[in-house]
């Protein structure tokens, strides 16, 4: 049986990959220091689905497959000792990292916010890495890493797997060519977190041989997956709110409570798009396909559908009659881009992409309607501004 250690396993994208792998024969291992709740706490808000606690929800899972999912509540940054004792003790295969602080405009609150982003997120990738190393174990390290690493202006040309090739002229007119990491264009503190992982993952497999699987995944829509739903006390989360909830899922929210769909500016922005069901199995998929010994790291642009705001929101208008308002943008951010990316990878390796057209309605209904009764309005307004006083043009 393969051991999977997974961090940040009682997330939004981990519980379903913890559940996931379980279900496929992997014995799962959690460390998660709950902050994500705790953030919900200093917020005042919670999810739209009633998520049950970390041990309720391991329990229900054990009733209804037999199956035992391991918890262990630490922070993987600062309690180094007790992350290294883990790997040492749990040997894992391989280990999922998601224990970072993933919200763009919750790292753009306040400089409490910024730094906590950033000592949480290259803390815990960095305290990984080093365990590793410690540990002296083979493992291979499969890390949720972002589109928005890349930026989403294009040249034109597609935005590659993770690198690039370059020319380069030589001191007797030769030309030289060579691949780098694609240019980091971090557009919040978060991202720029990411950018920085980058750099650790190059490092550490350069100097120590780690194996490591950089998934640039785009944004994660839906809630449930085929595990998730088997029983309401697995269910997962749905995050609605002007930090935490992503772009797809709060027109869902919105138009199933009648609040009129929040679009940004022009609503001109492009970006890529994962359905969380598609999601366990990109992971699944990494893990399966791990690099060689000695080579450089693997990165997967995990995403399969590219969108304009502007056009998710008059979709879900016409499928749910909502109203659309064009508010002032509170990010800095282009308010038109074009974004042309490669995903053949994932695909290649057997991913069969779930499309807005497969999985949207049954969302609204499923999910967004069934809980309207727990959302908040009073928490969907996005407040967080990346610039003092600023306010974005319509
Ligand atoms: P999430 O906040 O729901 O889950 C992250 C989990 O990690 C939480 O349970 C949190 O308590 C835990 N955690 C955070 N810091 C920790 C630490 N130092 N020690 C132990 N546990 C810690 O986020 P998510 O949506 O599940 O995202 C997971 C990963 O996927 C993130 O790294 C994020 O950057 C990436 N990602 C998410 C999306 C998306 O749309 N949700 C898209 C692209 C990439
Ligand atoms: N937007 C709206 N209206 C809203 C909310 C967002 O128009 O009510 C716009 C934003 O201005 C932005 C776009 O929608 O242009 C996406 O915003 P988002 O909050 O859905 O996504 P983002 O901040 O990019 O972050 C999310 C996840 C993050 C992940 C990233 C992947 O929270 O963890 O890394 O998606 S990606 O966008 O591909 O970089």
């Amino acid at each position: 049986m393969v051991r999977v250690l997974i961090l940040g396993g009682d997330g939004f994208c981990g519980w379903p990959t913890a559940l996931h792998l379980s279900a496929a024969g992997c014995e799962v291992l959690i460390i998660d220091n709950l902050s994500r709740r705790n953030i919900d706490n200093e917020l005042e808000c919670s999810s739209l689905t009633p998520i049950q606690p970390i041990t309720a929800r391991a329990k229900a899972w054990k009733e209804i497959s037999g199956k035992v999912i391991g918890f262990a509540n630490f922070d993987v940054g600062l309690d180094y000792r007790g992350l290294l004792e883990t790997i040492a003790e749990f040997k894992p295969h391989g280990i999922v990292h998601f224990a970072e602080q993933r919200s763009a405009p919750y790292s753009m609150k306040s400089a409490f916010h910024k730094r906590y982003t950033v000592s949480n997120n290259l803390n815990a990738t960095n305290s990984l890495l080093a365990a590793i190393v410690e540990a002296r174990l083979d493992v291979h390290v499969v890390h949720l890493g972002t589109m928005g690493v890349y930026g989403y202006g294009t040249s034109g040309a597609p935005i590659p797997e993770g690198y690039l090739k370059v020319r380069l002229q030589g001191e007797q007119g030769e030309s030289i060519e060579r691949e780098i990491l694609y240019p980091t264009r971090p557009g919040s503190v978060y991202h720029m977190s990411k950018a920085q992982d980058q750099l650790l993952f190059e490092f550490y497999n350069r100097n120590d041989g780690i194996r490591v699987t950089d998934l640039h995944q785009g944004i994660v829509w839906g809630t449930q997956t085929r595990e998730t739903s088997m029983d309401e006390r697995l269910i997962n989360r749905f995050d609605y709110d002007g930090d935490y909830g992503t772009v797809l899922n709060r027109f869902l929210m919105q138009a199933a409570i009648e609040y009129p769909l929040t679009v940004h500016g022009s609503g001109g922005q492009t970006r890529a798009f994962i359905h969380i069901r598609d999601t366990v199995r990109c992971i699944e998929l990494a893990l399966r396909n791990p690099p060689g010994l000695g080579d450089r790291v693997k990165i997967m642009n995990q995403m399969t559908e590219t969108h304009r705001i502007r056009d998710l929101a008059a979709l879900v208008s016409r499928l749910t009659g909502a109203l659309i308002e064009n508010l002032p943008n509170p990010r800095v951010e282009a308010d038109e881009n074009e974004l042309i990316v490669e995903n053949a990878a994932l695909i290649d390796l057997g991913l069969q992409p779930t499309t807005l057209r497969d999985g949207l309605l049954e969302e609204v209904t499923d999910v967004a309607v069934r809980y309207a009764s727990r959302c908040d309005r009073t928490k969907i307004p996005c407040t967080s501004l990346w610039r003092r006083g600023q306010l974005g043009p319509v």
